[in-house]
């Protein structure tokens, strides 16, 4: 079943990286460039009173053009749906970044913080206040740059940025006492307070204010008052003590911010708060389009300035940045599926949906093309009866771009076609990016035992133990096998899809998972299962895997978070010449999750978590408290929690 019939031909869609309350985030690509992009998903009919939210998000991204936003590359607007194609940032959140390593040092979170104000000074210059920046909200990508995401909350005060706002939000525990205090406030101001608590994230691994129980939380907020750690710098807590001003009017403003020395420290360059050129003409990246079009430089450029957020928005884009990257600005043909309405049965007229390159007479072909059976297409002036309501119309039209082609029909009859301008090439590789999640791989909050610091330590550890550098030789082999592996088995066995076998990860997936020393999957998984119901956490089994819920507190939805814990075979390269005696036999296995077939039999089991829905920080506690339950059990001998 094709999902999703606007995307057709256009994007191919992979699976889910992250889902909000309203939104899906999938990794894309995007055909014609064969680059990944990001693919946000919002169900209309879900969207209920969340709709001005969206728009707002919308207008805000359009509007904004900074290296560390993350770029909108195009709109699809359907009867059901809204996709919003964005810049694919593939380091992932911010916040795995924190955890996966403790605690960032303070170059590094210097490097980050500077790029983090620079599109906070950007967008604020713009009148714009992001109002709800957290390490959730800041994204990596290739070149650990860090690309601001999530607008839904921002706002832009008629007044400009110096008008108060008065509406709550954002996550309490990044919140401002002014907004706790439900006051009205500055933009500007707020943001400045959730980025001192950013801060403190990088450089301590936790929050500063941090409380299960929401009044509590809010209390701490509203004195100030936090620990400083020790580890850090007396630079960095000044610093971070002149953004964590309960009143507003003592706490440093952004401007302050860009100069401070702790900012300029041991570096030359000045914070860059200039836009980013993206709405720049290119003229290789215009003629790049304009030759896979058939069309004049000139037509082109006209087209592409009026930045509709179409498709074609979205190849020069990516060609601008392939050209950054110093890759050939080639374009794949696409097949696509094109709605059209043939006026009469000898004229044959495709509507084009690039109205600027028409020819000044509708009836001057713009350009022919010759398909296999020999039909000749003559592309004309979009002068084609537009179609009617039908659901299924309206989704293909929306994302059609450009399209060609005819055939002999009745007039007024509508045609689906698949249209090959070309033979289909796809530039893309199998998708070789492990699975996504938010999780704690180490200890980094001092109020929960964790798995650690617990004298259990041993049983249930982490993988970051694999030394980095074995890890990467170890990687690159798994990934020509893995190569192999998606070119030469099919997608899914009976087996795994059953859930009858836990799966086998390779060791490019081991970033979340703990490990335990014991061998037997079904004693695992009983265990977990059993410390989720002791901590009070719903959960749901299937398979080898649980998803567990913890709900919102009610009143203020902070809080809530889903995951999910899974039960996996650890590849033996990594640990088996530690545990040998045990076999399980493993077929082979392969689904949405990336599963492969080691070929020799790995016996440790591992637990990988993952991140569904919600707080993040609610999730990292959670997974370390059950898992360090969960190893306190593993460690009895097994006829004892039977
Ligand atoms: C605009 C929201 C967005 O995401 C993670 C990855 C790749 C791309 C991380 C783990 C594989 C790649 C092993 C919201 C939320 C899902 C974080 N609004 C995005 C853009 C967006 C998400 N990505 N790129 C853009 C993204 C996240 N992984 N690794």
């Amino acid at each position: 079943m094709v999902r999703y019939a606007a995307l057709k031909g256009f994007y191919e869609v992979e699976k889910t990286i992250g889902c909000g309350g309203f939104a899906k985030v999938k990794m894309g690509t995007h055909i014609a460039t064969g680059e990944k992009v990001a693919i946000k998903i919002m169900e209309k009919a879900a969207l209920n009173d969340e709709l001005p939210r969206v728009k707002l998000e919308l207008q805000a991204l359009k509007t904004l053009s900074h290296q560390h936003i993350c770029k909108l590359y195009q709109v699809i607007e359907t009867s059901m749906h809204y996709f919003i194609i964005m810049e694919y940032c593939s380091g992932g959140e911010l916040f795995d970044h924190i955890v996966e390593n403790s605690k960032l040092s303070e170059t590094q979170s210097r490097m980050f913080f500077k790029q983090i104000v620079s599109a906070v000074a950007y967008l604020h210059s713009l009148g714009y206040a992001h109002r709800d920046l957290k390490p959730e909200n800041v994204l990596l990508d290739r070149n650990q740059n860090l690309k601001l995401i999530d607008f839904g909350l921002c706002a832009k005060p008629e007044g400009g940025a110096q008008s108060l706002l008065l509406t709550s939000c954002g996550s309490p525990t990044y919140a401002a006492p002014e907004l706790v205090l439900g006051k009205q406030y500055l933009g500007e101001s707020v943001d400045v307070w959730a980025m001192g608590v950013l801060l403190y994230a990088l450089l301590a691994g936790y929050l500063p204010f941090d409380d299960t129980n929401i009044d509590s939380l809010y209390k701490k907020i509203l004195s100030g008052k936090y620990e400083e750690p020790v580890f850090m710098s007396q630079e960095s807590r000044k610093f971070i003590r002149q953004m964590l001003q309960v009143d507003p009017k003592k706490r440093i403003t952004v401007k302050e911010i860009l100069t401070h020395p702790w900012i300029t420290l041991g570096v030359l360059d000045p914070v860059d708060t200039s836009p980013d050129c993206i709405k720049c003409y290119d003229k290789e990246c215009v003629v790049a389009l304009a030759r896979y079009h058939g069309v004049n430089n000139e037509d082109m450029w006209r087209h592409l300035k009026r930045w509709r957020y179409d498709y074609d928005m979205a190849t020069y884009f990516l060609l601008m940045d392939r050209k950054k990257r110093k890759l050939p600005l080639k374009l794949n043909i696409m097949a696509t599926k094109l709605p059209i309405r043939v006026k009469s049965a000898d004229t044959i007229k495709v509507h084009v949906n690039l109205p600027e390159l028409t020819r000044k007479s509708a009836n001057l072909p713009l350009c022919e093309n010759t398909v296999d059976n020999n039909v000749k297409v003559i592309i004309t002036s979009p002068d084609v009866t537009p179609l009617k309501d039908n659901v299924d119309i309206k989704e293909l039209k929306a994302s059609h771009q450009n399209g060609f082609k005819l055939n002999k029909a009745k007039a007024g009859e509508v045609k689906f076609e698949t249209i090959m301008r070309k033979p289909m090439k796809r530039l893309r590789s199998p998708n070789l990016d492990g699975d996504y999640s938010p999780i704690p791989t180490k200890k980094i909050l001092n109020d929960v035992t964790s798995s650690a610091s617990t004298p259990d330590s041993k049983k249930i550890k982490t993988c970051s133990e694999t030394p980095s550098s074995a890890r990467k030789v170890l990687g690159s082999i798994e990934r020509s096998i893995h190569l192999m592996k998606n070119v030469l088995t099919p997608k899914k066995t009976l087996e795994s899809s059953q859930n009858l076998q836990p799966i086998v990860l390779t060791n490019k997936d081991l970033f979340n998972v703990s490990t335990t020393q014991c061998n037997d999957a079904e004693f695992v998984i009983n265990e977990l299962e059993k410390a989720l119901a002791r901590k009070g956490i719903d959960c749901h089994r299937k398979g080898f895997r649980l998803r567990g819920k913890m709900e919102p507190n009610t009143l203020t939805k902070f809080g809530g978070c889903s995951f999910e814990l899974e039960i996996c075979y650890l590849p033996n390269m990594v640990t088996a010449s530690k545990v040998s005696s045990v076999k399980t036999p493993i077929k082979s296995t392969s689904s949405e999750m990336e599963r492969m077939n080691v070929p020799s039999v790995p016996a440790t089991i591992g637990i990988r978590r993952k991140r569904l829905k919600g707080d993040a920080w609610c999730y990292k506690k959670v997974c370390e408290q059950v898992l360090a339950l969960t190893a306190t059990e593993l460690r009895q001998p097994k006829e004892s929690s039977v």
